[in-house]
């Protein structure tokens, strides 16, 4: 069964079906449709003589070619898509119109595109940065995206400062390096002279700014919008994904060699999943404030700098989302879908976050140059499930036959259609606030405490989770070269806490202002730290060392329990053969030492067996594989006279190793071990 079949049919779906085209068993025309008799010699004057300008197959096929890029997205140029489907849990017609949150026996069609910031498109995908996570639900009502970040707060709080903010990230434009990286000179000089920022750095320098998986990862539309019911009452939402495998990160390390042992790491990580049948799933999260308890807090809920402490708001989930497709077309599908913030339907408004206002103009005006023209809402994987009229014609690539003779509102000669829908017939009407002001270049009062939320973040977060933003810092401002721009962001991060300043400025040799004030905020927010996230085995992937001479009557059980726990256990051996065991069983290889690492595994185990032990300790592979899994804190496993090997990598008994023979029974052991991988990482270990 292909995947196609396995997956739950749509009505999005069913649209795209009329626009795949499947080339088995054709013949090759060129695109007029003429049948071509031979596509690998041009037309020539002689078999040795110049090519022809009669050859109308070779211009047409070299000129596709020639045009085959479009731009790169200016920021969020790398990304990954996938489709799935949405479904409510319960009615939420108390606060919110918008139909395809009220049925839960209703499946929106969705498609996400998951992305990395900074890199051009084909940069590495374990890189320190924000990962987007944009959501196009296509609804009976028309289009609606939720295009969200995996971290809630933003860098900066008026959109008109975000070509500032992304010419900073970007690649230093004397040398265009360095790529997919925060660790410059001009990001550093950019944060330390715009302060709204600190809130956000404190996050980008945390694990979530180094997610293991898009699947394991939260979303957040970061800005705050307004849900409107029947009634026409508004209130304050902010939207939340929360993925059900809970949210991990690799460690620093582990992510700088990944970019380069595998640098497409987080799109195959969904790109298998999905086709192994682990289909990705978040639950969709709101938090409601109430239109009268708009100033009742001590942050500005239209600063986007800021975040609704969920302690305080709590975070009521409403749905989930199962993502259980892969695309069909990168190009087509990834690359040509356009996200717009401003595609909403009745029932979702937005607040005047100065942001979310900015955003509002820029992601239809990006369109129109990387996707050539006005008419991209046609492009199949743009296209809203719902039909859709209007008087907009012409322009580059229509697609639209539009019949009859009118094409202007209003009018006699077609009856005066298509005509507006009233507000009970679905029209979109936008919510009534009342606004008043003088026309003004300035940000509000309420907007200027930048140092707070950055440090209840900094106050909420573990002490293994502390260490890793310290080295953040460390590593992140060591890459700077300007000791004048170190400073500055020392002495911001003194306005933060000053014993990370003090840490920070001891790694690259800066100095601390005690002079400056640090913000006195002493309360946390539990939620904010990953460490009392999901912890589940499934889908873990479990490196298992073997060779020749494996235990089979220990390994095989061994490994239907790993896959009845949802993980993915593969075999890592000097060479591709299958392995013979004592006994005649037989074992497919699915990697050598050479063709893979540790870091692409979540746990390593070895099989044992006398004969694969010796095998395996006679080269230097297996111990250095395990010696770098258990410096990145993940779970090791050893079945009986394979802990010598773990002796031979100098690793010792601790937090997360678990050796067949220490544990009470061997029938225990496979649940000790997928307890310890599901774990994620053993911070509590020597390294
Ligand atoms: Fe975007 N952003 N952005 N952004 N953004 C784009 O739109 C922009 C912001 C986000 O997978 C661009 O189609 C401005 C916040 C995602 O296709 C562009 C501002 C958040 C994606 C653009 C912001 C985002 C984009 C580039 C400041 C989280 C990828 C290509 C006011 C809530 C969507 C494109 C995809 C992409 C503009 C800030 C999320 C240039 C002006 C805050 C996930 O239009």
């Amino acid at each position: 069964m292909n995947q196609l079949d396995k997956h739950s049919k749509n009505s999005k779906d069913e649209q795209l079906e009329a626009y795949r085209v499947d080339d088995t068993g054709k013949k090759m025309t060129t695109n007029q449709g003429l049948r071509v008799s031979d596509d690998e010699h041009s037309l020539k004057a002689g078999v040795r003589g110049p090519t022809l300008m009669e050859d109308f197959h070779f211009r047409e096929k070299m000129t596709h070619f020639d045009h085959e890029r479009i731009p790169e997205r200016i920021v969020h140029a790398m990304g990954y898509g996938a489709h799935g489907y949405f479904q409510v849990y319960e009615p939420m017609k108390e606060f919110t119109k918008a139909k395809f949150l009220q049925d839960p026996s209703v499946k929106t069609p969705v498609f996400v595109r998951f992305s990395t910031v900074a890199g051009s498109r084909g940069s590495g995908d374990t890189v320190r940065d924000v990962r987007g996570f944009a959501t196009k639900f296509y609804t009976e009502e028309g289009n609606y995206d939720l295009v969200g970040n995996n971290i809630p707060v933003f860098f900066i709080q008026d959109a008109i400062k975000f070509p500032d903010l992304v010419h900073a990230l970007k690649p230093e434009p004397h040398n265009e390096m360095p790529q997919a990286s925060s660790a410059h000179d001009t990001f550093w000089d950019f944060i330390a002279n715009n302060q709204e920022s600190a809130h956000m750095i404190m996050w980008a320098m945390s694990d979530r700014a180094i997610p293991r998986s898009y699947r394991m990862m939260e979303g957040f539309g970061v800005h705050t919008f307004r849900f409107v019911n029947e009634e026409g009452k508004g209130r304050f939402v902010k939207f939340h994904w929360k993925p059900k495998l809970g949210v991990h990160s690799l460690v620093w390390d582990e992510a700088q060699k990944l970019a380069g042992k595998d640098p497409d790491f987080h799109r195959r990580d969904l790109f298998e999943a999905i086709e192994n049948g682990d289909y990705p799933e978040y639950e969709l999260g709101v938090q409601i404030i109430e239109e009268e308890d708009e100033f009742n807090f001590d942050f500005d809920i239209l600063d986007p700098t800021k975040l609704w402490p969920e302690e305080i708001v709590p975070v009521k989930l409403i749905g989930k989302m199962t993502l259980d497709r892969n695309q069909d077309n990168v190009f087509a599908e990834t690359e040509q879908v356009a996200f717009h913030p401003g595609s909403v339907v009745p029932g979702i408004d937005f607040s005047n976050d100065p942001l979310l206002q900015g955003r509002l103009f820029s992601y239809t005006d990006t369109q129109l140059s990387r996707l050539g023209g006005p008419n991209f809402h046609e492009l199949p994987i743009n296209r809203p499930v719902c039909p859709f009229h209007n008087n907009q014609r012409d322009g580059m690539h229509r697609m639209t036959i539009n019949r009859g003779q009118t094409a202007y509102h209003k009018n006699s000669l077609a009856q005066n259609d298509p005509r507006p829908a009233a507000e009970e017939e679905g029209g979109y009407v936008h919510y009534q606030e009342k606004v008043e002001g003088s026309k003004i270049r300035q940000r509000s009062e309420s907007f200027k405490d930048h140092f707070s939320q950055a440090k209840l973040f900094w106050n909420s977060m573990t002490e293994i989770e502390k260490q890793h933003i310290t080295t953040a810092f460390r590593f992140e401002l060591g890459k700077v070269k300007s000791k004048d721009v170190q400073q500055q962001v020392v002495d911001m991060i003194s306005a933060i806490d000053m014993k990370l300043a003090e840490e920070v400025a001891a790694g690259i040799g800066a100095s601390v202002n005690k002079e400056t004030a640090e913000s006195g905020v002493t309360n946390s927010s539990p939620a904010l730290s990953q460490e009392k996230t999901i912890k589940v085995p499934d889908t873990r992937k479990v490196a298992v060392l073997a060779e020749d001479g494996y235990n089979a009557a220990q390994l095989n059980p061994f490994l239907s329990s790993l896959e009845e726990a949802g993980m993915t256990p593969e075999v890592v051996s000097h060479t591709l053969s299958p392995l013979k065991s004592d006994d005649g069983h037989q074992l497919e290889v699915d990697h050598t030492f050479l063709t893979s690492d540790s870091v692409l595994f979540d746990a390593i185990f070895v099989a044992g067996g006398t004969k694969s032990r010796d095998l395996l300790l006679q080269k230097k592979e297996a111990a250095a594989f395990l010696k770098e899994g258990f410096s990145h804190f993940k779970a090791i496993g050893a079945a009986y006279e394979a802990a010598e090997i773990l002796e031979s990598a100098g690793i010792g008994n601790g937090s997360g190793v678990v050796v067949a023979e220490e544990a009470e029974k061997a029938a225990t052991f496979s649940d000790a071990f997928i307890a310890a991988a599901a774990e994620h990482r053993h911070w509590d270990r020597e390294v």
